[in-house]
């Protein structure tokens, strides 16, 4: 989660990372202030299967599969961050590898580009996303420059590859040469002839390797206030996929609901009241201004923002493995135990490499749980689909 100051960052980070449905095995060792842990939400196929199941490393709440993602908040990101300014971008390191970015931008028009107050619908939140691009772009280009005459020489005498040589300078920060080869062709520049760019073509180069490797998605926060709506429209024009959202809102729900006030679950797009003589008038008006939000706005879109960014941006596909296609269990006899989330255009054997390495290396076929029969050796996952790895090797034993 990255954004200029005062956007509400930190305040959709404690709304997404409250939550009272503990799991034990999260895949995350690090822990520290700004990393927490929230889930996405996906369909449990348990219902449209018949099962009662048994969720190992994820948690399945009234059929709904929640899964731990890892979410981080950044410290703001002010003009000329990449020249240090402010708190710079030295935290950057930090997101090396994350997926994508939510980029929070302050969809009421009250901040400036610094996070001052202003008058509320003066300030283009355009602007909110465009900082950050800007910046993680400036903050790339130095990284590559450093290194760049010593590339660009050795690829044009055909000493090293190009894209290879990129690639491993940003290796850290999850690019491959895939994306590198797609930023060459996007940016139109002369693969042949790397010692001609320009600065700016570099700079154009690296914005394109920023945009196919962090993927955004903008939260237009502060929906709540009147002047949002505006702001929202202005994202939306300017291309961007924009999940209007109050953080705000959803931190108060999300403790009412925790209080035991309301009924609330995350991603919900009503909440109801469970005792309304336990609440003060205020805590009734404050709830009825929600209520009205929440109608309007389809919900808080803060949940939104965790299922879009991995559903529809990244195109992430969840799929469940099973040891027994029968049964739909694992060794252990638990039912649809796992889910996980795949790359587009995965197939079984990437599954198989990322339930295991031996898995994967002993891969011979993939069942289809649901119709148990043999899939196709090119066959590409789809969101919800059981599927039992048969290995050439005994794993574990
Ligand atoms: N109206 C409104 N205010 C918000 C919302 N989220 C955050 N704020 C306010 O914006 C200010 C900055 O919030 P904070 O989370 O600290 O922003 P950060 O600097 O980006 O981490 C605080 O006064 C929050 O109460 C929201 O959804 N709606
Ligand atoms: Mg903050």
């Amino acid at each position: 989660m990255v954004g200029k100051p005062n956007v509400g960052k930190s305040t959709l980070f404690s709304a997404l990372t409250l939550v009272d449905v503990p799991i034990a095995n999260y895949p995350f060792t690090t822990k520290s202030p700004n990393r927490g842990v929230t889930y996405l939400r996906f369909n449990c196929v348990c219902r449209e299967l018949g099962v009662k199941d048994n969720p190992k490393n994820s948690l399945c709440v009234d059929g709904v599969r929640l899964i731990p993602i890892q979410i981080i908040d950044c410290p703001g990101i002010v003009p000329e961050a990449h020249l240090g300014r402010g708190l710079g971008l030295q935290f950057l390191d930090e997101i090396r590898q994350a997926s994508a970015l939510i980029v929070v931008a302050d969809a009421s028009g009250g901040t400036d580009l610094e996070g001052n107050v202003v008058e509320p619908g003066t300030h283009d939140p355009v602007e909110d996303v465009r900082l950050v691009e800007k910046e993680f772009t400036e903050w790339l280009l130095g990284i590559i420059s450093r290194d760049w005459p010593r590339i660009a020489r050795a690829a044009e005498a055909k000493q090293a590859s190009l894209a290879g040589e990129i690639a491993r300078v940003f290796s850290g920060l999850g690019v491959d040469k895939e994306h590198v080869d797609a930023a060459i062709m996007r940016s139109e520049l002369d693969e042949g002839h790397p010692t001609a760019w320009r600065r700016e073509e570099l700079r154009r180069f690296v914005d394109e390797l920023r945009r196919l490797s962090k993927p955004i998605i903008v939260a237009a926060n502060k929906a709540d206030v009147p002047t949002a709506r505006e702001g929202i429209k202005k994202l939306v024009e300017a291309g961007y996929e924009t999940i209007p959202c109050s953080g705000e809102a959803e931190r108060a729900l999300r403790m009412a609901a925790e209080r035991g006030f309301i009924k609330y679950r995350p991603g919900d797009r009503i909440f109801t009241v469970i005792d309304s003589s336990r609440l003060n008038p205020a805590q009734k008006r404050a709830l009825d201004a929600l209520a009205g939000f929440m109608e309007k706005n389809g919900g808080t879109g803060v949940q939104d923002l965790i299922d879009k960014v991995y559903l529809n941006v990244l195109g992430y596909i969840p799929v469940f493995p099973v040891e027994d296609p029968v049964r739909l269990t694992d060794r252990n006899g638990n039912v649809l135990p796992d889910v996980y989330l795949l790359k587009p255009g995965s197939g079984p054997r990437d599954l198989a490499y990322k339930i295991h390495t031996e898995l994967g290396e002993a891969y011979l076929y993939a069942i289809n749980a649901r119709t148990r029969l043999k899939l196709s050796s090119d066959y590409k996952l789809r969101p919800g689909d059981v599927i039992s790895i048969v290995s050439a090797a005994k794993r574990g034993s």
